[in-house]
């Protein structure tokens, strides 16, 4: 039908991906005029990702691309594109108001050809990100005045927020409602193990819809007001890194604890450069941590007894380097026999976990797992990667595990999107 055509349509562009810089220059003190701007980059962007999506989801393997949770999230996906495509473009007349409005700061003039083209309002020119997200060059050849805009250009903004809102609120239960459909799958061809294809199509789900959603929470975020100056939209560009550890290694001692009826729960020990900050999200940083923890803790108590005096406390290990900040998380729980070290990177679920994605589960008479439900690392090291790190873990079996998490401090890599 059409919708499919428009789809496939869509599929053809490629992708364009943001830098974790490029995402904080756009967004540090935007006018009106600046949001539109990104308004109009999400409202191509986004339909041309989720378009990829459908048809990768509907190039999966005959059987898993037909299960009724796959279907369900397919609609998700084709629902959202529908939404954006219909959603009224800026008009000439608004267009023009910001054109008009957009001035060439004078200290860069020089720099520039005299009739440089301006940024802000060109239209369709795919596979310039330059040229829809003001590099950090047109952050300070252009500035928007805000007194100059009409008023049809925040009420745009407002609308076009509202609309990504409900989108990133229809995704919420993506990860879930697929992983069910792959442990339909494994259920219907009898096996416990998710082949490569499958693997692969998931590390590659999973990472755009992390990004769909930076850019969704992006935009969102810096519509309301600024919550406080070192952020921008959920980016924070002083992310002090001991204080989210420590907030990290606090939560998982409670929520391991609590989960084992602990008298002693394991010591977490953090060696960090006081004041190390560096530009991040925190909310990623801290969620990668915490899964790192709750995996060390739950292999140190699951060896040495839920009723043991004392543990071998896990390490933590804060470096900075010039490239990289590295996290390294040591503990020892015994250690990871080597000829199971890629399952703990595949999306599968243990038996023990599998209740939860049952729907009629009562999730109030039920203790979260404390290692998660088996996604936990495969998608911590989706979010390391989202910004150029990695997480990789080391294991000496009969002793123990030591993961390194390593974040860019770079922040010019682009989203990996492929
Ligand atoms: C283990 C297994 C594991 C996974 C991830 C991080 C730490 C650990 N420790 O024994």
């Amino acid at each position: 039908k059409e919708l499919a055509n428009r789809i496939a349509h869509f599929a053809r562009f490629p992708q364009t991906g943001v830098s974790l810089r490029q995402m904080v220059e756009f967004g540090q003190n935007p006018s009106q005029g600046t949001l539109l701007r990104a308004a109009q980059f999400l409202h191509d962007e986004l339909p041309i990702r989720l378009a990829h999506r459908v048809v990768e989801l509907d190039s999966l393997p005959d059987n898993l691309n037909q299960m009724p949770s796959v279907l369900r999230v397919k609609r998700m996906y084709i629902d959202s594109f529908n939404e954006l495509i219909n959603f009224p473009k800026v008009s000439e007349r608004i267009k023009e108001a910001v054109r008009s409005a957009t001035v060439q700061l004078s200290a860069e003039r020089r720099h520039l050809p005299e009739n440089h083209p301006n940024p802000s309002c060109n239209d369709m020119q795919r596979n310039l990100s330059s040229h829809w997200i003001p590099s950090i060059q047109h952050r300070y050849h252009y500035e928007v005045k805000p007194t100059e805009l009409p008023v049809e250009v925040s009420e745009y903004n407002r609308s076009f927020v509202k609309t990504l809102e409900k989108i990133k609120r229809r995704h919420d239960p993506v990860v879930t409602t697929l992983a069910q459909g792959i442990v339909e799958y494994k259920q219907l061809l009898q096996t416990n193990v998710v082949d490569n294809h499958v693997q692969h199509f998931l590390d590659r789900f999973y990472l755009s819809r992390i990004g769909i959603r930076m850019l969704i929470g992006q935009q969102v975020e810096l519509n309301q007001q600024q919550k406080h100056k070192d952020y921008v939209g959920v980016i924070c560009t002083h992310t002090k890194v001991a204080e989210v550890v420590q907030e990290a290694i606090d939560n998982a001692r409670f929520i391991c604890g609590d989960y084992y009826m602990l008298m002693n729960i394991p010591e977490i020990e953090l060696h960090c450069p006081k004041d190390l900050e560096f530009m991040y999200v925190p909310s990623h940083l801290h969620h990668m941590i915490f899964e790192l923890l709750k995996n060390s803790l739950r292999a140190v108590v699951e060896l040495y007894g839920d009723e043991a005096d004392a543990y071998p406390p896990i390490k933590v290990v804060v470096a900075e380097g010039n490239e990289d900040i590295t996290i390294k998380v040591s503990d020892e729980g015994g250690g990871i026999p080597r000829s199971a070290m890629e399952q703990v990177w595949t999306y599968m679920y243990t038996t023990a976990q599998t209740p939860m994605l049952d729907p009629e589960f009562d999730k109030s008479d039920f203790k979260a797992p404390l290692a998660g439900f088996g996604y936990g690392l495969p998608l911590s090291r989706l979010y390391a990667r989202y910004f150029g790190g990695d997480l990789k873990l080391i294991s000496m079996e009969g002793y123990g595990t030591d993961a390194y998490l390593h974040l860019s401090r770079l922040s010019d890599n682009e989203e990996p999107l492929a």
